[in-house]
């Protein structure tokens, strides 16, 4: 199948973090015509998408993708579909699940059903690593059961077996991919290395949960979005694939190598409470998404310094938006539950 079979492609969550160098990749490929669907929450922005916005392929369109409306008028004319929009903050969801159910699984609910409605090729839905639950050793292949341990876990589990429903009942030639932990420009300062590198430039300590042993594989968001694409491109309806970096740290390790890059004290680094039902560790077998062809191509030291590139010149993308974010958010949530998190 070559690149150029697709005539028009929607992103949801395309101005999000991954869906917005999404949405440079499909338009670097060649793609003719782009539409983007996203709801501007707190996570998405314009800004994301600052360099390709005045492009004649690209269409914006606010909407949400539990809007029956909205999501019909975006994908009408689509032969695919890629869907990033989701609530994607664990810490978050562990306050407010709610807003995780409506989006990640209902909102797939109505995208899957206008998909059908109107025919759509190929429908790729990004799900996440997360939804095997933690994996204390070895590496989890497709095949392993889904056990979801915190609410945006199990509602990307729950929005999975949508997607997969819709294959089996209906022949919507679906496909999957399980990412793990990506970093890079354009992420939201609530994550771990953007709230890391953010806190540090303003003088500000790294709260570190628990022992700070807990391991994540880190993948650089040019190789996520490489690896969807590949799946979009050359994998085989109906299945799931995991996408892995192979640059496993504990979260400790991530802390010291901020520290040392932005030639900040050790003593930056403090232990917070930690997480409830914090997954000790995830890792995923991605031999699937090998032998089509996929490798990451960004190591993780090199992927980390010039993401802190990006954020020490980006002062202008994070500061508003980091502030704002985190005064509302504390102020809505941080009542009474002072016990288990950490004002950053
Ligand atoms: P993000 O939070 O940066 O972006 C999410 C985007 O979705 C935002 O632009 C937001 O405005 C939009 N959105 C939210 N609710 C919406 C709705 N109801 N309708 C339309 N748009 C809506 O997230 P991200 O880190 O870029 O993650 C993108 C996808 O990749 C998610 O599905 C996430 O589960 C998955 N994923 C992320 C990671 C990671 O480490 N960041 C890893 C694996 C998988
Ligand atoms: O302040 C912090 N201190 C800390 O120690 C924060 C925000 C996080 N952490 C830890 C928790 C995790 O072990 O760092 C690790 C990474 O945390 P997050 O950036 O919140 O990511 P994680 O919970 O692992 O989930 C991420 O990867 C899978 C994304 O947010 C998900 O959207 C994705 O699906």
């Amino acid at each position: 199948m070559s690149d150029a079979v697709f005539r028009r492609i929607l992103i949801t969550g395309g101005a999000g973090f991954i869906g917005s160098h999404f949405v440079r990749l499909a338009l670097a490929a060649g793609i003719p015509s782009v539409v983007v669907l996203d709801k501007l929450t707190y996570a998405g922005s314009l800004l994301n998408l600052e360099e390709v916005l005045d492009d004649p392929r690209v269409r914006f369109l606010e909407g949400d993708i539990a809007d029956p409306a909205a999501v019909a008028e975006a994908m009408a004319g689509c032969d695919a579909v890629v869907n990033f929009a989701a609530e994607t903050h664990v810490d978050r969801s562990l306050l407010e699940p709610a807003a995780f159910i409506r989006t990640n699984v209902w909102g797939t609910m109505v995208l899957l059903e206008q998909a059908l409605r109107l025919g759509v090729g190929r429908f790729l839905h990004v799900s996440t690593d997360e939804v095997y639950g933690e994996v204390l050793s070895g590496s989890v292949s497709e095949d392993e059961p889904l056990r979801p341990r915190n609410p945006y876990a199990a509602s990307k589990a729950a929005a999975e077996h949508f997607v997969f429903a819709y294959w089996t009942s209906y022949g919507l030639p679906v496909l999957v991919t399980r990412g793990c932990n990506t970093y890079g420009p354009y992420q939201h300062p609530e994550k771990f290395i953007p709230l890391a590198i953010t806190n540090l430039l303003t003088g500000r300590p790294i709260p570190l949960y628990g022992d700070g042993l807990h391991e994540r594989d880190w993948l650089y968001v040019e190789d996520h979005c490489r690896a969807i694409w590949t799946v979009l491109v050359r994998g085989e309806p109906g299945q799931a694939y995991n996408i892995g970096a192979g640059q496993h740290r504990p979260n400790i390790a991530v802390a010291r190598a901020l520290v040392r890059l932005l030639g900040a004290d050790p003593s930056a680094i403090v232990h917070v409470a930690d997480r409830p039902g914090h997954d000790r560790r995830y890792a995923v077998d991605w031999s699937r998404l090998r032998a089509l062809g996929w490798r990451p191509m960004v190591d993780f030291e090199d992927g980390l310094a010039r993401t802190v590139a990006w954020y020490r010149a980006r002062t202008d993308w994070w500061s508003a938006r980091r502030d704002a974010a985190f005064a509302a958010y504390y102020a809505r949530n941080y009542q009474g539950r002072e016990g288990y998190r950490n004002q950053p």
